[in-house]
Order: structure tokens, then C-alpha cells, then sequence
């Protein structure tokens, strides 16, 4: 039995100049033809010109009904848009009717539509499709959810080129060389005595060394996805009354987190989203860091520490009247474990900065410490561009330039085949494991491939993937 064809609001409810409805599936033109008077639906004609907005009339569709009683009522002037399969988002026939904008229209445009035979769209069932005929491929299709929810131009640029195949094209790469060694691999098992099909070690071992160096260029762009998705996460750390509550109002040039001379304050973790240049960020205004809390505000210290042992960057603010008296500024004990990894090296970047600038004539401090002063704004854009350079290592450029937003489903599946990649690399040197071993450890290298583009998939991969799209999509 063929999909049913389906409706749902594709623009945002609410009031607005245009809403869009859109239908789609094997009856759309019959649904549609129910509800729309126009040139090109009337039922004497076979097909609408695909591509060309009809002006016409919406209305509620007659017969259906069960109160017969029901006269025809016009619901709104729209614009109709056939488009016929294959060429349309899904691949199905779509019609999209453009309507007036605003809350009852739209709504009452999806009711003809379901009164007319269509059935209520799930959310991503759209792109869904588009999928499941060919239209996009599963990464693809992850890249669509992620323009619509992108907040910042730089996720936006990601997301799209993302959208037009920028890692769909380098998962091609990767995976091509490794089916066809596959398949010759497979071939020479059927012809076991033939010596000509035998594939040398060395030639196989290249082949993985080669998708084996893809795989990790991939992967060290990895953390750019989530940051570019979900902003980067930059956490104020210091002793109570440094200033913190203070310098996050003057970064965000608005009081939204409480500020008091009173230490210990703030209490919980205060986070505030801010777009700045090409990015997001999300700062977290912390409990200070102390030893004579008390309860309640040793509750918060605690979230403080979990919150630094998340972040990507750590802002240690001290004042810098007290810095500039002393020569060397370790950091403070409970600040350093949570950002060092045990070796004593530093996993997070901190920026020191010197808080309260205004309060001070000189200070004497050593080039790394910005100084800043949330009463008079100095200092306040050298922050920001500290800030900017360390996150150019994040590579979130380079990210968005490929058009690769690795999300936490890529890289667990790309992580398992680098992974794999490396145990067989290492077993064929070892121990000459013949055809039939390397050929089962290969296909499980290109499935783990296949899901990350969706060449392979199951019902439960795409259900854990299309559950985050909106209905409309
Ligand atoms: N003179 C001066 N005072 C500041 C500055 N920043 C904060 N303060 C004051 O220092 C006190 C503590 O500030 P607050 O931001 O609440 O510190 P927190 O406990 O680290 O969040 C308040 O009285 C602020 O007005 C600054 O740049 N200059
Ligand atoms: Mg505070």
C-alpha cells in the first residue's frame, strides 16, 4: 500500500503576510483539486504545469462532509504551487498553497486538506521522505533540522553546505575505495585457487591507511559541530566579588545577571546566550570560588566546578589590584582541578582576566592577563577579541567552509570505524588473517560508514533522527 498523503503548516503559526500549507504524496492533486478552484485543478484536466503558481480559490471541500447540510465555504484567495514527482523536496507530488497569513486561515486551509483525504503530517516526515526516495541523504537530511534551528550566520553557512552535500561528498570518498576493495575481496573468496585474484596485503593496507586519515581529518573538526550548534560555552570563574555578575552585564551590555557588592551573591549558575560576530556563546555567571560558604552557596560552588569541567573556555577573572602586588598567579587550587587532566596539563583554554581596571593606577601584569573595568567598559572589546582568538582553534571556520556539522550520532559511528580501521590495519600486519576474516571486518567498517550517510539505516535510526524536526518539515 502506497504512504498517505499528508498536509501540515510549513511556516511558523502565527500572525504574518503569507502562511504556507503544504501537501504531499500520491493524491495530492486529488486533495488538492477538492479544496482549490484554479486553472490547471479543474478535474477535466489531467495534471496541473508543474512549477507554476495557479491564483485561485480555497474552500472547504464539498461531498465529504458528514453533516450534508454543510454548505461549500470559501476559506481564502491563495496561490497553489504544484510540483510534481520526482521533482519536488520529497519526490512525491506536492502542492503548496500559499495563503494568508495568520492563525484561523492557515488553520482552517490544513482542516480542508484533511477533510479532503490528506492525513496530519508527523514532525520530519517530509524531509523524511525526501529521504527515503533518494531525494537527500541521511546527514543531509540532519543538515536540513540543523539551518532551521541555527542562531548564528556561521551555523546557517555550515548547515547549508552541509545541506548541498559537503559531507555527504567526502563520506563518498571515504567509502567508494573501501566497497570496491569489498567487492574484489568478495570476488577472489569465489575463485579461492586462483592466485591472480589474491589482493597483496600491501595494496589493502594502503586502502585503509588512506580512509583511516579521512576518517581522523574528519573527526578533529568534530567538536565544531556541537559548538556551532549549540554555541560555545564559556564559564566565569573567580573568587566571590571579583566582579563576574558585572562583566557578563557589561559583555552583554544588559543587566541580566544579578549584581550585588554582597559576596556569594550569586548562588546558582546564570546562563546567558550572546551572539557575537559569527558566533554563539553561552556564558555561565558562576558562584564564586570559596572556601567559607555556606550551605546553599557550596551547593552552587559545586555546580561551579561541574560547569568548568564542561566548558570550552574558562574566564578566571581576579581583581587587578591584587594581581598586580604579586609576581606569579597560579591558579586557585579548585579552579585547576577541574581544568587540568590529571598530567597537570590544561585541557580547556583560560583566559586570565583582571578585573575592576578603574580601580587601579598602573598595573604591573604580565601580558596575558586582560584587564577590564565593567564600570567604564574598558578594556571590555580586548575580551571579546582574546575570546575570538581562542576560538579560532576551535575550527569552526574551517567546519563551516566543508560543510561538515558532525553531530554525536557521526562521530560515534566515524569513531567506531577509524577504530576498527586501526585493529584491522594492525591484525593484517600481524597475523595475514586471510580474505574471508578481512572481508567480515571490512563490511562492518562500511556499515558503521552507511549509517553516518544512511545507505544503511533501520526504522529505530530514523525515528532517533527525524523525532527533533518540527511538523511542517
Ligand atoms: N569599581 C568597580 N567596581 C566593580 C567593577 N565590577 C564590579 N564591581 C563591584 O564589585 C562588586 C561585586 O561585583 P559582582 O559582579 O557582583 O561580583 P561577583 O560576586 O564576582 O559576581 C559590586 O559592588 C560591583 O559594583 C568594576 O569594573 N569597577
Ligand atoms: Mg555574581
Amino acid at each position: 500500500m502506497s504512504e498517505p498523503t499528508i498536509v501540515a503548516l510549513a511556516s511558523p503559526v502565527g500572525t504574518g503576510g503569507v502562511a504556507v500549507v503544504r501537501v504531499s504524496g500520491c493524491r495530492a492533486l486529488e486533495v488538492s483539486r477538492r479544496v482549490f478552484q484554479g486553472p490547471g485543478f479543474s478535474k477535466a484536466q489531467a495534471k496541473p504545469e508543474s512549477h507554476r503558481a495557479v491564483y485561485g480559490i480555497l474552500h472547504s471541500p464539498p461531498g465529504l462532509i458528514s453533516n450534508e447540510n454543510k454548505e461549500v465555504t470559501t476559506i481564502d484567495q491563495v496561490l497553489a504551487l504544484p510540483m510534481l514527482a520526482p521533482h519536488s523536496y520529497t519526490g512525491e507530488d506536492t502542492v503548496e498553497f500559499f495563503c494568508h497569513g495568520g492563525t484561523v486561515v492557515a488553520r482552517e486551509v490544513v482542516e480542508a486538506c484533511i477533510e479532503a483525504g490528506a492525513a496530519p503530517a508527523g514532525a520530519g516526515e517530509f524531509t523524511r521522505r525526501a529521504f527515503l526516495n533518494g531525494k537527500l541523504s541521511l546527514d543531509q537530511a540532519e543538515a536540513v533540522a540543523d539551518l532551521i534551528h541555527a542562531e548564528s550566520r556561521l551555523s546557517a553557512r555550515a548547515a547549508v553546505r552541509q545541506v548541498l552535500g559537503g559531507l555527504k561528498n567526502q563520506l563518498v570518498e571515504i567509502e567508494r575505495p573501501l566497497l570496491d576493495l569489498l567487492s574484489r575481496i568478495e570476488g577472489s573468496l569465489e575463485f579461492a585457487d586462483d592466485d591472480e585474484i589474491a589482493i597483496p596485503e600491501t595494496e589493502i593496507l594502503k586502502s585503509l591507511r588512506a580512509a583511516d586519515r579521512k576518517i581522523s581529518s574528519l573527526l578533529q573538526i568534530g567538536s565544531a559541530g556541537r559548538l556551532l550548534r549549540d554555541g560555545i560555552h564559556i564559564v566565569l570563574a573567580g573568587a566571590p566579588n571579583v566582579g563576574k555578575s558585572s562583566l557578563l552585564n557589561a559583555l552583554a551590555d544588559e543587566d541580566r545577571a544579578i549584581v550585588d557588592k554582597q559576596p556569594g551573591t550569586t548562588r546558582d549558575v546564570v546562563s546567558v546566550r550572546l551572539h557575537h560576530e559569527e558566533n554563539v556563546f553561552v556564558f555561565h555567571d558562576t558562584a564564586g570560588l570559596r572556601q567559607e560558604a555556606g550551605p546553599v552557596e557550596r551547593k552552587g560552588i559545586a555546580r561551579t566546578q561541574k560547569m568548568l569541567l564542561e566548558a570550552d573556555l574558562i574566564l578566571h577573572l581576579e581583581e587587578a589590584k591584587s594581581l598586580s602586588k604579586r609576581q606569579e598567579q597560579p591558579l586557585p587550587i579548585s579552579l585547576a582541578a577541574s581544568v587540568e587532566n590529571g598530567s597537570g596539563e590544561f585541557t580547556t583554554i583560560v583566559i586570565r582576566v583582571g578585573t575592576k581596571s578603574d580601580l587601579v593606577a598602573t598595573p604591573d601584569l604580565d601580558e596575558s592577563v586582560v584587564l577590564t573595568s565593567s564600570l567604564s567598559g574598558q578594556g571590555i572589546s580586548d575580551l571579546w577579541r582574546a575570546i575570538d582568538e581562542a576560538v579560532a582553534g576551535f575550527q569552526l571556520k574551517e567546519a563551516a567552509a566543508q560543510g561538515v556539522v558532525l553531530n554525536q550520532r557521526h562521530l560515534h559511528k566515524l569513531g567506531l570505524c577509524s577504530n576498527e580501521l586501526t585493529q584491522l590495519s594492525a591484525e593484517i600486519q600481524k597475523t595475514s588473517p586471510g580474505p574471508e576474516v578481512i572481508g567480515t571486518l571490512l563490511s562492518s567498517i562500511t556499515a558503521h560508514l552507511g549509517e553516518v550517510s544512511g545507505r544503511v539505516f533501520s526504522e529505530q535510526l530514523l525515528e532517533a533522527v527525524f523525532s527533533r524536526f518540527c511538523v511542517g518539515k
